[in-house]
């Protein structure tokens, strides 16, 4: 009986399908899981990029945008695309960082600090990524850059030693790795959890942008933010590479014209979102400055440490830095 019914399903589906020949196609339903609540600018763009796909079907290709890790938890996403089980989702590049040393151009530290070098960057990784997304049955759609990642913690910061055995925040293999360097204890945790965390004293510092601050309202729990600018991390919005291809050309065009459209405003909003969200930290008392000459002289000593140790991981990050270098 499960198997009449599955069989049932699956020649449902195939009939849906029929629109590839040009016969008129049934609407369908993609669910697409992301990692970050609805005021971040990734997620907005998600919401526009399933609008934009729907308007333009007319209705044929209806994406629903399940926010917050509300449907898949953020770890898991690449797996539930890879899968099937979901046809698209977003994901940090930077949480794959051990599925492959490529990921990891997202998080190196003082390799681009500015958004053009950052941009620049993404077009050395980009075909690399690819190909490692490929292998795993998955597309790349586009991309979504944060604003650049500085320091938070509950006290001025000069240099290295007034961290030192503090407890850091970590979102990604290498910025495990990055806590480990300066001499503080790395402990990963969520963005819904921050604010409780550093309330509860599980972390007293961290590096993100100044969008998670503000979305995580830091002059609760926390006084200074030290700008600095680190690396410019990015969300990456991927596709099953089966589902892709069974939806009819046209659908393809669409989808890949949106994606196109969703990673030019992202360029554009994450420069705007930098600046608001910087002013937005001050207005609230949080004292923001730029770090000092020795803070900067010892952070940029550890990331041509991590330089060295990622080039050393895999060919292809010679390659990508190579490319960048050009
Ligand atoms: N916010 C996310 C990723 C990078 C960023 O700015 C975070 O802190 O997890």
């Amino acid at each position: 009986m499960k198997y009449l019914i599955k069989r049932a399903a699956v020649l449902c589906a195939s009939v849906m399908m029929l629109g590839s020949s040009g016969v008129a196609t049934a609407a369908s339903q993609w669910h697409m899981p992301t990692p970050y609540g609805d005021a971040n600018l990734p997620t907005k763009i998600a919401y526009q990029f399933a609008e934009e796909i729907k308007s333009k079907t007319a209705g044929e290709l209806d994406i629903v945008v399940h926010s917050g890790a509300s449907l898949i938890k953020h770890p898991e996403i690449p797996r539930a695309v890879k899968t099937g089980q979901v046809q698209l989702g977003e994901v940090f590049i930077g949480i794959m960082g051990n599925t492959h040393p490529v990921f990891k151009h997202d998080n190196i530290p003082f390799l681009a600090t500015s958004f053009d070098s950052a941009e620049k960057l993404w077009k050395a990784a980009k075909p690399e990524v690819e190909k490692q997304l490929n292998k795993e049955g998955m597309m790349l759609l586009y991309t979504v850059a944060w604003p650049a990642q500085s320091l938070y913690t509950k006290a001025p910061v000069n240099s290295l030693a007034d961290l030192e055995g503090s407890k850091m925040r970590a979102y990604s293999p290498s910025t495990s790795r990055l806590a480990d360097l300066m001499n503080t204890s790395p402990t990963t945790v969520q963005v819904p959890e921050i604010p409780q965390a550093f309330s509860t004293g599980i972390i007293d510092a961290m590096i993100t942008s100044p969008s998670t601050g503000v979305n995580g309202q830091a002059w609760d729990y926390l006084s200074h933010y030290t700008d600095i600018r680190a690396w410019i991390p990015k969300n990456i919005v991927v596709v099953n590479k089966r589902a892709f291809k069974r939806l009819n050309k046209d659908t393809q065009a669409v989808i890949l014209a949106a994606a196109a459209n969703a990673e030019a405003k992202g360029w554009v909003g994450v420069r705007e979102k930098a600046k608001e969200d910087t002013k937005t930290l001050a207005d609230n008392g949080i004292v923001v400055t730029e770090p000092s000459a020795e803070l900067m002289s010892e952070l940029n000593k550890i990331g041509a440490i991590m330089i060295d140790e990622w080039q050393a991981e895999a060919p292809e990050i010679e390659t990508i830095l190579a490319n960048f270098k050009q």
